[in-house]
């Protein structure tokens, strides 16, 4: 057999698989055809349970929701490994093809779009939210809360968009957490940290409004059950607000794991394998809904009063990227692989404003071995970055467009993230690092010298001066405002890292009500929301960590809400 249908015909009927009486699949999740994988294989967790202990397997998964068999076991085509997308784990997948996406532009196919339109409307709701990233997530619970019908269009297989990486933290200001450890900050550094940061472009309206929710908005995830306690620091921010799990776990998992139990709870109509390819408008503008193309259905129309854009960024789209920025030509990415600016080009097709496209911030440590992010909480925590001489060259916690461009003039355009086993016990994120076998590790700092060949004396040296500046509470080399530990607890780690393309700035112009303008008119484009990465505006130049978790979470409450009461109005 070529395929896992051919092997299961062999087996039995279509049915065993399909619905019988219905012909074709289920619908675009293909609840029917996963519901029968888990019957007879047994679901996730199950199947982790029963992996080899020594291996990374593929079903012990940091992906949110309930990740549908078929992402990866493909019924009538090879079967993909979707964490290949990331990762280079090269599975051997029973029946299994490379994974690899070709860009499709939404506008393909404008034949079969525009026979979908003139057979009219299918399906009609209050609101449409494209994206199950944290600010649609955020968007449906709120829209649910205000009272309407939502269904929610996520285009991938399984949902969560770039959220579920996100590591480090979500800044807020003046919060429960930081009172009781003893922090003291106020909305208005953070304002001036996020203007600072953003080189003052940011519209300073949609900053005040980020800024003075962001304890709120802790509050209200915390009320539907998440963990927000454990509080530390990112590049470019003036004191530790950076809110995430205890022990310093992933912020985006459990934060979007958090959004969707809220959105299912609520009875949202979340549909996966869904792409949005154009936004439909009356003739004076105003927006009537949504063509989709489901991955299984083909294309159909949703009619709704209102639609919120949620779609993310572009950052994995290295053709976008390096059309706005040619110095990103080539580089690789972290984000999920959707990200490939969808919601802005459907946007655009329906007349909205764009700002700030052409900032695009590359993260400064990547690990090229792993295919992953590596927080920049680690560095947060008391890491330092060393190059291949074993020297420092910059203050490890400055913005992120420093710091990156300081790597890139390295020896190989590459450096060493280096930390101790009390970094490694205060942070969590940590361990999947480790999990990856991507961190080499030295019961002295001589021997982690020789594992990453930078040599020991210099290595030794650094470290002993970095450790007088943390005695002394002054970086006399490089200024490096937050000091929190000294480099002494064997073993120590270390693990190479390069910049990568890491979060678009720019994005669809808003108003602090989330409302999408207009190109032409400058005005709301009535019924027409954005929220999020897809958005510009609320990070100017350069995104400070922590502050797109912030911005999703706020900005995705506000899309929705006002989203709602738009239809409720309307
Ligand atoms: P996303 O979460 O990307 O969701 C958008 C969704 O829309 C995607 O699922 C996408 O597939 C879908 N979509 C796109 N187009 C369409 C379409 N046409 N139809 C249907 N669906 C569509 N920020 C922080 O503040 N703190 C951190 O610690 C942090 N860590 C990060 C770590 C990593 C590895 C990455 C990549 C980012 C990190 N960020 C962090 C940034 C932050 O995670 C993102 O900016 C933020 O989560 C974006 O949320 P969003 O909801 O706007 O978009
Ligand atoms: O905001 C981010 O992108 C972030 C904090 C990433 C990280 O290093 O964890």
């Amino acid at each position: 057999p070529e395929v896992l249908a051919d092997f299961h015909g062999e087996m039995g009927s279509c049915d065993s698989c399909h619905v019988s009486d219905k012909g074709g699949v289920s619908d675009d999740n293909l609840s029917h055809e996963n519901a029968q994988c888990v019957s007879c294989h047994g679901d996730l967790k199950e199947l982790a349970a029963a992996a080899p202990k020594d291996k990374v397997s593929p079903h012990k998964s940091h992906l949110i929701g309930e990740i549908a068999c078929t992402s990866c076991h493909k019924g009538h085509e090879k079967s993909v490994a979707y964490c290949d997308a990331c990762h280079s784990f090269g599975f051997d997948m029973p029946y299994g093809g490379k994974w690899e996406r070709k860009f499709v532009p939404v506008d393909a196919d404008k034949a079969a779009q525009d026979k979908a339109i003139a057979a009219g409307v299918k399906e009609t709701t209050d609101v449409v939210i494209i994206g199950s990233g944290g600010a649609g997530l955020a968007a449906a619970v709120s829209a649910r809360d205000a009272g309407a019908k939502v269904i929610l269009l996520e285009k991938e297989p399984v949902p969560g968009g770039n959220t579920k990486l996100a590591a480090g933290g979500m800044n807020a200001a003046e919060t429960k957490a930081q009172t009781k450890l003893g922090i003291e900050d106020k909305k208005q550094i953070m304002i001036d940290d996020t203007m600072k940061g953003g080189r003052n472009i940011n519209d300073p309206e949609l900053v005040k409004v980020l800024a003075n929710n962001s304890s709120d908005s802790i509050d209200w995830l915390t009320s539907m059950g998440a963990d927000m306690t454990d509080v530390g620091r990112m590049g470019g921010a003036s004191v530790n607000r950076s809110h995430r799990p205890t022990g310093g776990a992933g912020v985006g998992a459990h934060v979007a794991q958090v959004l969707w139990d809220n959105a299912v709870k609520r009875g949202t109509d979340i549909r996966l394998n869904s792409r949005v390819v154009r936004i439909l408008e009356d003739a004076k503008g105003n927006v009537t809904g949504v063509l989709v193309k489901g991955e299984y259905t083909g294309y159909y129309i949703i009619k709704a009063d209102a639609v919120v854009i949620a779609a993310g960024g572009f950052a994995k789209n290295n053709d976008r990227v390096a059309k706005y920025d040619p110095k990103l030509k080539g580089f690789k990415a972290t984000n999920h692989p959707g990200a490939t600016g969808d919601g802005l080009d459907v946007a655009l097709q329906a007349g909205a404003a764009t700002r700030d496209l052409e900032f695009i911030q590359a993260h400064p440590t990547y690990s090229p071995a792993g295919g992953v992010m590596i927080t920049e909480a680690v560095r947060g925590n008391g890491a330092i970055v060393v190059n291949r001489e074993g020297n420092r060259f910059m203050n490890e916690i400055t913005t992120r467009d420093k710091a990156s461009a300081a790597i890139l003039q390295q020896k190989g355009e590459s450096a060493y993230l280096v930390f101790d086993d009390s970094i490694r016990k205060s942070l969590k994120a940590i361990e999947g690092y480790v999990h990856l076998n991507i961190v080499k590790e030295g019961k002295t700092v001589e021997e982690l010298a020789k594992q990453i060949d930078v040599p020991a004396t210099e290595l030794a040296q650094t470290i002993t001066a970095y450790n007088g500046f943390v005695k002394s509470g002054k970086d006399a080399q490089f200024e490096r405002p937050n000091l929190p530990r000294e480099l002494a607890v064997a073993p120590f780690y270390a693990l190479e890292i390069a910049p990568a393309v890491h979060h678009t700035m720019g994005g669809v112009v808003i108003d602090t009500k989330a409302e999408v303008k207009s190109e032409k008119t400058g005005k709301p484009i009535q019924g027409l929301y954005a929220a999020g990465e897809v958005t510009g505006g609320v990070h100017g130049a350069n995104r400070l960590g922590g502050n797109a978790v912030s911005d999703i979470v706020t900005y995705g409450r506000i899309a929705g809400a006002e989203a709602a009461k738009f239809a409720k109005d309307h």
